[in-house]
């Protein structure tokens, strides 16, 4: 009797230390409390997602399995998880099945869908196209635990579960005005790995204006080397090469972002005014630098705009307008050229009016599809032009009636160079004071009365630089805003809510201070240290 009874005990001892190892190896623990707030503070959220309350192991062990086109998005997470967590992923063999992460083109995702499975053994993102992959991975990326300490050390947790995702809008955008201060390509670069990171799929670059001319065209020089080193307050600007801008487009691609570039015309033209003389609508201006009173055809610093145009009767005007937009075309691969077309106010409506007909019709033998601030609403538009609405309903209607589609940037809810209060640091308040939760709730869909969601392309934040220089302004004014105009790009209206979201953008506070993001501690948020 002692003798089976001990017999039994020692099989039993036996049998539960074999299975404690056997987990231990395979790596099965119930999920805890970091990763289900990884698995559940998804930004954007996701269409779908079920939690199997397990755990997946990512540490230097971890191996990645990617053929073909999936190779590429297999790189960028390689280098990213080099960089965010000291892993080094190798490429597996076909037969691996244990602590892999594979990538696969296939199935039926749309265009920019994916769906995530993660298992104790494997984490498998597919997807229909590249772009779903990376979609895919920038969640795989938001799924790592957030971890401290000694056991942070080589081992990250991710919850199991699947997620099945993709886009409500297909423009997904912010626009970074270097014209008013200059900003360098590695800030640009920064900028579009901090979009991306939330899947904004869009940079439009607003690369002039009355203070500054930010890009080079071979056959007017002087537009850099005159318009070029000015900016708001008086400091030396700058501008791209064309060489520097066809690397800001490369690093774009890679992360799926296509580039946008708007030459504001016919107004907000002082800079290239100041460099040829001969673009004056009245008599040239005698260049002298570094006076705040905004005279057309000077070198211009200050804030107040709406003093300079084009003249509509000049053969010069045009030329210029069709080398600029030719050889800026030339370098842009993706499919639409900016125009701008806002706040001409020295520009008489008739002229106005023709001046974009006109542009129309040069943007589109350049192979491009026009898109301009929601004033071109006036011209004669059709379902080849996207306007832009930032203010006016009336304009938003008219261009949504004359067949162009629309991209929403309503001033009062995503301008993010708006204060957040009166106290903030930086940024203008003429819109309004936008504090996170208000630029977070609205839907393009029901803003305009009217405005019929099959008429909207997307949803863009614009950031206007008169305030900002550096970096760490960007990201003072970027973030806590940027993550939630992203969500609304990419999550339906039916699943989006204040109080929820609050919850999901506390948990990135973290991330971001990993990520050395300088952000604003809004008060409406209680975030996580
Ligand atoms: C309006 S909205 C502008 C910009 C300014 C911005 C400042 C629009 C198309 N134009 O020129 O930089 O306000 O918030």
């Amino acid at each position: 009797m002692t003798l089976t009874l001990n017999y039994t005990l020692r099989s039993i001892l036996a049998m539960t230390i074999a299975f404690s190892i056997l987990i231990g190896c395979s790596g099965s623990k119930e999920t805890s409390e970091e990763a289900k707030q990884a698995f559940n503070s998804v930004i954007p959220k996701p269409s779908s997602s079920n939690p199997s309350g397990k755990t997946f192991f990512l540490s230097s062990a971890t191996k990645f399995q990617a053929e073909g086109d999936a190779r590429a998005v297999a790189n960028y997470l390689t280098s990213i998880l080099s960089k965010s967590h000291g892993i080094t992923l190798q490429a597996a063999d076909e037969k691996t099945e244990e602590n892999v992460i594979r990538l696969t083109i296939g199935g039926d995702t749309g265009a920019e869908g994916y769906k995530l499975d993660v298992d104790e053994k494997q984490v498998v993102i597919s997807a229909s196209t590249p772009a779903g992959l990376f979609y895919g991975v920038q969640t795989l990326r938001q799924l790592i635990a957030d971890q401290k300490g000694e056991e942070a050390k080589d081992k990250w947790e991710i919850a199991t579960g699947s997620i099945e995702d993709k886009p409500e809008y297909e423009w997904r955008g912010s626009m970074l005005d270097v014209a008013r201060h200059f900003f360098s390509v590695e800030d640009v670069k920064r900028y579009i790995d901090l979009i991306s990171y939330y899947k904004m799929n869009r940079l439009h670059l607003h690369l002039s204006d009355d203070q500054g001319w930010r890009i080079e065209i071979k056959s007017w020089p002087n537009l850099t080397a005159i318009g070029g080193l000015s900016q708001v307050g008086g400091g030396k600007g700058g501008f791209y090469t064309q060489e520097q801008y066809k690397d800001i487009v490369a690093y774009a691609q890679e992360r799926f972002v296509t580039i946008v570039p708007e030459i504001d015309l016919p107004g907000h033209i002082n800079a290239a005014l100041a460099s040829y003389p001969e673009l004056n609508a009245g008599p040239p201006i005698v260049i002298e630098k570094g006076s705040d009173k905004p005279v057309a055809g000077k070198p211009y610093t200050g804030i107040e705009v709406g003093f300079s145009t084009l003249h509509i009767k000049k053969d010069v005007t045009f030329k210029f307008v069709n080398d600029v937009i030719r050889e800026l075309s030339a370098i842009t691969p993706g499919p639409y050229f900016h125009v701008g077309g806002d706040e001409a106010a020295v520009t008489k409506k008739p002229d106005y009016i023709a001046f974009i007909n006109r542009f129309k019709e040069i943007v589109k033998a350049n192979g491009k599809k026009m898109i301009g601030w929601e004033e071109i609403a006036q011209a004669d538009l059709d379902s080849s032009v996207t306007s832009q609405h930032w203010h006016s309903e009336k304009y938003a209607k008219e261009a949504a009636d004359k067949g162009a589609q629309l991209i929403f940037s309503p001033s009062k809810k995503v301008y993010l160079d708006m204060q957040y209060d009166s106290t903030s640091r930086l940024g203008l308040n003429w819109a309004a004071y936008i504090e996170v939760d208000s630029s977070y709730m609205w839907d393009p869909a029901t803003r305009v009365p009217g405005i019929e969601r099959e008429d909207i392309l997307g949803v863009e934040a614009p950031l206007w630089s008169e305030t900002i220089e550096t970096m760490d302004d960007i990201e003072y004014l970027l973030f806590p805003r940027l993550p939630g105009v992203a969500e609304i790009g990419w999550t339906a209206a039916k699943d989006r809510n204040w109080d929820e979201y609050k919850e999901r953008l506390a948990n990135h506070a973290p991330r971001w201070k990993a990520m050395g993001i300088d952000y604003y501690q809004s008060k409406k948020v209680n975030w996580k240290e």
